[in-house]
């Protein structure tokens, strides 16, 4: 085995097929270890594992591997997110059943995914369309039904005419509003809909107490949930008496409201709109749903209206106001109206000067003492003092938000005194809508009888399974519901005749919870088995990409709070530690995709370079967080690096022996302090998910120990202990040949269950010390003393220095001071 050559394929098969069949990595309950589980993002069985899954995957496995070392009973699973459009699509375009499709796909993923030599323990392997998992998907909807937290709800949602499906808002991408599958422009539809009370978790879902996660990902869900505070106020129509309730975050400018805006979708403009308005208000309703909300909320875009002839009573002072319709208010912000202040909110300026309307100051900066609306040439948004304003004249208000601006507390308790409006919280979130008009998801567990409504099908009679016979046709309906005889079912009420829900539901439902289904992906008493859960949860580090912030990442957040409430899970975060990865790029720098042909293959590398390089390199080639272009020459490095370990192993003599041969006492000391050194290096940086360095550690010493190898340390003890530490080292990045040397080292099977090693800090210890000298705060000059030296002994060699003595010109310092032992500082 001592091969010259270091044949990869043989070896990686040999320990994969061993690995698998000694159950290296099942990972069960033992209560006499801490358990560590670590989580990383499952695949969408698309058929092909790409290079971007590798580099999720592997890090996430030399961490997990690590933690194991460590003493850590590991459990580190993997599964497939398996429903989901695009193999509905290929369906509909070749007739392939997409059940058949998925499940090949998942076959030949999982075969590409154990070429990596990961420690997944696939006895825990769950997949998401298989009716084991989805049992429990259709039970959890029917819990948060339970709870009120479903709710069926006609309403305009996004649609995208290609997939002929809902979308849900973080579905939706890009200025243009495309769909995030296809990317066809997405169009509003109204359909009934089953949603999920997801904005009763806002407030919570802003705290991050507890977790430790990225700084984006916590800012990208705080902006995305958007909370925003202010007040609701009533304004009533002068005809009709209507109430239209408005949302501000300005109530301190009630006094400047010289006209409101209704969004053209209203649903009181068809009722107020006086009928010489009425052309031109519908001329412009349909031109205004012609566009989406980005273009029609910029805020340069050239302000456009029209005029509905009512009028409403600012409730402050009585004023009448003109009601107008206009595309930059947005029915699904707030209340859909707005009480437009033109002196001090840009949009509204814009939209006053171009039609005339009247401008009322009522901020008046503290500074500047007169100005008048009518030579405003733009709003004034600063802070000031309250004018114009009736009894609160004089109220000084800054800029800040709600009540933690005195000013709007105080303008926020006259209003409640009066009873005109009441402070109030507004989320840009929106409740998470579930309904899929599509047929390759869990089914959604409801039945609805003409006399009964809507009820959850009974437990035992879950899961509700999809049926096989369906025809495939973009129809924008379900197979489900062209289905001949799936929907019929009695009412579990009455048992009478009753139609199933037909819709199914978001995949996002099922990648809300697949971390607890790993616990005990057969179980089949409930979703999990209640004894593994109390062991392995909560997910001590979570890794995936950053693009899930605002989808997966917020829904399951949300998910395990609905559960905790339920009394189905406990605390109150799923995932303690998360981690990103940054993103692998085609080498021209550009995103890879098959059109752009800069795809990178990670089966092609496998065969040609083995696992262990591949994963070395993947480490090695950019910081994980940041990612970078792929580099085909680099990888050359990675493979060198392995070849010249196997190289030094193989190729050394392995025994201690204690004799002259064994190199100087320098020598072995020197090998000794570098070995210590770079494991103290390397443990901190496998627990920083800081991989590249890892690596580069790794060659660093590779280099110095063919140094003492040349210089003889060969044979001695700590040659031998060099050796050791290194395969450890080097194990959770090259699991394969890393068993390979353990075992060419005559060491027990296997590498893997190995502690790792501890850093002798002595050791570790440099024999001298640099320190730079300053003189005046300038550095001058170096010492170098030895590394025990005290402090006055480090002074008195400073003070000796040629430099020094020039300056002093015979005199005393003034000062001298050695900074912790990091530097010397002479004030002359
Ligand atoms: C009067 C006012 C005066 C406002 C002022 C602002 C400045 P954020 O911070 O994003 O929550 N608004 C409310 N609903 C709207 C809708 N559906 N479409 C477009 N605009 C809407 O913004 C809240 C502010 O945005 C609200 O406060 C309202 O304008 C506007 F000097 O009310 B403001």
């Amino acid at each position: 085995m001592t091969d010259i050559h270091y044949n990869h394929k043989e070896v990686e098969s040999k320990w994969q097929q061993k690995w698998e069949a000694d159950k290296l990595y099942r990972s069960v309950i033992d209560n006499s270890r801490p358990k560590h589980y670590a989580l990383t993002m499952l695949p969408y069985p698309s058929g092909d594992l790409h290079i971007g899954h590798w580099y999720a995957m592997t890090p996430s496995d030399a961490r997990a591997r690590f933690m194991r070392m460590k003493g850590y009973n590991v459990l580190f699973p993997m599964g497939f997110d398996a429903f989901g459009l695009p193999a509905e699509n290929a369906a509909i375009k070749d007739g392939v059943h997409p059940m058949k499709r998925t499940f090949q796909n998942i076959e030949r993923m999982r075969r590409q995914m154990k070429s990596m030599g990961a420690m997944f323990d696939w006895e825990r392997e769950a997949v998401s369309a298989s009716p084991e998992y989805y049992k429990w998907t259709e039970w959890f909807f029917i819990q948060l039904y339970k709870m009120g937290l479903a709710y069926r709800k006609m309403s305009a949602v996004d649609w995208c005419p290609h997939c002929n499906t809902t979308l849900a808002r973080e579905q939706v991408w890009g200025d243009d509003r495309h769909c995030e599958r296809c990317g066809t422009p997405v169009i509003k539809k109204d359909l009934d809909q089953w949603f999920f009370r997801a904005t009763k978790y806002a407030d919570e879902l802003l705290n991050f107490d507890g977790i430790d996660w990225p700084q984006t990902v916590k800012t990208l869900q705080t902006n995305w949930i958007d909370r925003s505070e202010g007040a609701s106020v009533v304004f009533k129509t002068e005809i009709g008496n209507h109430d239209v309730e408005i949302f501000t975050t300005r109530p301190d400018t009630l006094w400047g409201a010289t006209f409101m805006v209704f969004s053209p979708e209203h649903p009181l403009v068809n009722e107020i709109t006086t009928p010489e308005n009425k052309v031109a208000v519908e001329e412009y309703k349909t031109q205004a749903a012609r566009q989406t909300e980005i273009q029609r909320g910029a805020v340069d875009k050239e302000k456009t209206g029209v005029f509905t002839g009512a009028y409403a009573i600012n409730p402050v002072n009585q004023a009448r106001i003109p009601i107008w319709i206009a595309d930059y208010v947005m029915m699904s912000y707030g209340t859909g109206a707005i009480m437009a202040v033109p002196a001090h909110d840009e949009r509204d300026f814009a939209f006053a000067k171009k039609y005339e309307l009247p401008i009322v100051f009522v901020i008046q900066p503290e500074v500047k003492s007169d100005a008048d609306g009518a030579e405003m040439n733009a709003a004034y948004v600063g802070p000031g003092v309250m004018v114009n304003s009736g009894m609160l004249n004089g109220t000084k208000v800054n800029t800040e938000k709600g009540r933690k601006n005195p000013g709007i507390a105080k303008v926020l308790d006259w209003l409640a005194k009066q009873g005109i409006g009441k402070e109030s919280v507004n989320y840009r979130y929106r409740d998470w809508l579930i309904s899929r008009q599509r047929y390759w998801g869990a089914p959604i567990p409801m039945v609805n009888c003409e006399i009964h409504g809507w009820n959850p099908v009974p437990d035992d009679q879950l899961p509700v399974t999809l049926p096989e016979d369906v025809e495939w046709r973009p129809t924008g309906e379900s197979p489900l519901k062209l289905h001949p005889t799936w929907k019929n079912t009695t009412c579990p009420v009455c048992n009478g005749p009753a139609t199933r829900e037909t819709d199914t539901m978001d995949t996002f439902m099922c990648s809300s919870w697949y971390h607890l289904r790993y616990l005990s992906p057969h179980y089949d008493k409930g979703p999990f088995d209640p004894a593994e859960y109390d062991y392995w949860m909560p997910v001590d580090t979570y890794t995936g990409g950053i693009e899930h912030a605002t989808m997966h990442l917020l829904y399951t957040r949300f998910f395990h709070k609905a559960l905790r409430d339920a009394g189905i899970v406990e605390g109150h975060e799923p995932m303690l530690q998360l981690r990103n990865q940054g993103m692998v790029l085609g080498e021209d720098g550009d995103k890879m995709s098959k059109s752009k042909g800069n795809v990178i293959a990670p089966d092609v590398l496998v065969n040609k370079y083995g696992a262990d390089s591949v994963r070395a390199y993947i480490m090695f080639f950019a910081r994980w967080e940041m990612g970078a272009p792929w580099d085909s020459q680099g990888i050359e490095g990675a493979v060198r690096w392995v070849r010249r370990v196997w190289t030094l192993f193989t190729d050394s003599p392995t025994d201690s022996i204690t004799d002259s041969r064994t190199g100087t006492d320098e020598v072995r000391k020197n090998l000794r302090r570098k070995v210590h050194q770079t494991l103290r290096k390397v443990t901190r940086d496998y627990e920083n998910f800081e991989f590249n360095t890892i690596i580069s550690s790794l060659m660093e010493l590779m280099n110095e120990m063919y140094k003492a190898r040349e210089a003889g340390a060969a044979g001695s003890a700590e040659w031998s202990e060099a050796l050791e530490i290194y395969l450890k080292m080097m194990a959770p990045v090259t699991p394969h040949i890393a068993e390979e040397l353990w075992a060419h080292l005559g060491k027990p099977y296997s590498i893997h269950t190995q502690q790792w090693p501890i850093v002798d800090e002595a050791a570790t210890k440099e024999d001298s010390i640099e320190l730079p000298v300053q003189i005046n705060g300038k550095v001058r000059d170096r010492i170098t003393v030895p590394a025990e030296a005290t402090e006055d002994e480090i002074k008195s060699a400073a003070l000796a220095l040629e430099t020094v003595q020039k300056f002093l010109v015979g005199r005393e310092p003034k000062k001298v001071i050695v900074a912790s032992r990091r530097l010397v500082s002479i004030v002359v």
